[in-house]
């Protein structure tokens, strides 16, 4: 198993590099793939971020940087070293193994679940975020400008909804000590965050709430996202992030899951599971075909419509409950 010494010897090695993160990315995906490029640039290499998607607006703020993004099909850039962090498989990265020439030379990881698909592959399911696994590389790198550790910050506040969720550890509370310490602005990031939400990601949480549908004494929601609804309502990827999390928010709701239906695949569903104290969600989704972590998780299913794949979903989780 690499250690942090043992990573920064690896990264010594090359000189250019590309960051990849996860489709769809969240605030842990840019947050530690851009604290990573500053740690690159502080080494004396040259680094970007390669993102599939765009980044969320509400994450716009944050990069010095902004990342890469391929234009209409064209080739990626060449002469680079692919890293990837806070990416579980291969698959979530967008691009295909055919587009990364010589595949990814250093995966940085905290998911419980994934594969190890590069050359060499650091992953720490306690780490909270992937954030906290970037902060200790750049405390060993001697990395210290306030950039890297409000990247630092984004990463491991998001991952942990600010703080509250089960991932959230005594190092998690210690590194966040640090960071203030160094005079991060956490006034203002928190108000970025957690508080200005947009209000159409408003309204698909009320949307959401208001058509969730309850089993078990009210233990699990459920709830469909179809394409039909977000034509309708005119909702992005990114105004659904926060449905899973909302629904386990309503007391004595230990599950919540979430079936998107894929814009580019109508008939296949993403979906986004949450527990609260006990349900394993990586049992579900690995059900399904994906994983992550205990209290969050992911996978995909395949229906003929909505309430096909509600009814596959919840057979499974009335059998694993
Ligand atoms: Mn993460």
């Amino acid at each position: 198993m690499l250690n942090y010494k043992a990573i920064l010897d690896l990264l010594g090695e090359k000189d250019r590099y590309l960051i990849l993160i996860h489709r769809n990315p969240d605030g842990d995906a840019i947050g530690s793939a851009e604290a990573l490029r500053i740690l690159l640039t502080h080494l004396g290499k040259e680094a970007h971020v390669l993102s599939y998607d765009p980044l969320p607006r509400y994450l716009s703020f944050l990069p010095t940087e902004q990342p890469l993004q391929r234009r209409n099909g064209q080739d990626l850039p060449e002469g680079y070293t692919y890293l990837s962090v806070d990416v579980a498989e291969e698959k979530l990265l967008g691009f295909s193994p055919a587009d990364l020439a010589g595949g990814v030379y250093l995966k940085i990881d905290h998911h419980k679940t994934g594969n190890d698909f590069a050359t060499h592959n650091f992953t720490d399911p306690t780490a909270a975020a992937a954030g906290e696994i970037i902060y200790h590389l750049g405390r060993e790198a001697g990395v210290s400008t306030l950039d890297f550790f409000t990247a630092c910050y984004t990463a491991i506040a998001t991952d942990t909804g600010c703080f509250r969720y089960s991932n959230t550890t005594e190092e998690t509370f210690l590194i966040a000590s640090a960071l203030l310490k160094e005079g991060i602005d956490t006034k203002m990031l928190n108000a970025a965050l957690f508080e200005s939400k947009e209000p159409k990601l408003v309204r698909a949480n009320a949307l959401g709430i208001l058509s969730a549908r309850f089993y078990m004494d009210g233990q699990v929601a459920l709830l469909a996202v179809t394409n039909e609804l977000r034509q309708r309502e005119g909702l992005e990827n990114s105004h659904l992030a926060e449905l899973s999390s909302v629904l386990r928010e309503i007391a004595g709701v230990e599950l919540s899951v979430v079936l998107k239906e894929k814009e580019d695949l109508p008939g296949s569903y993403r979906i986004s599971a949450r527990s609260k104290h006990f349900f394993d969600c990586t049992a579900l989704c690995g059900a399904f075909g994906g994983g992550g972590h205990a209290r969050a998780a992911g996978g995909d299913v395949q229906a003929s419509d909505a309430e096909e794949a509600l009814s596959m979903v919840l057979e499974k989780i009335k059998e694993q409950f």
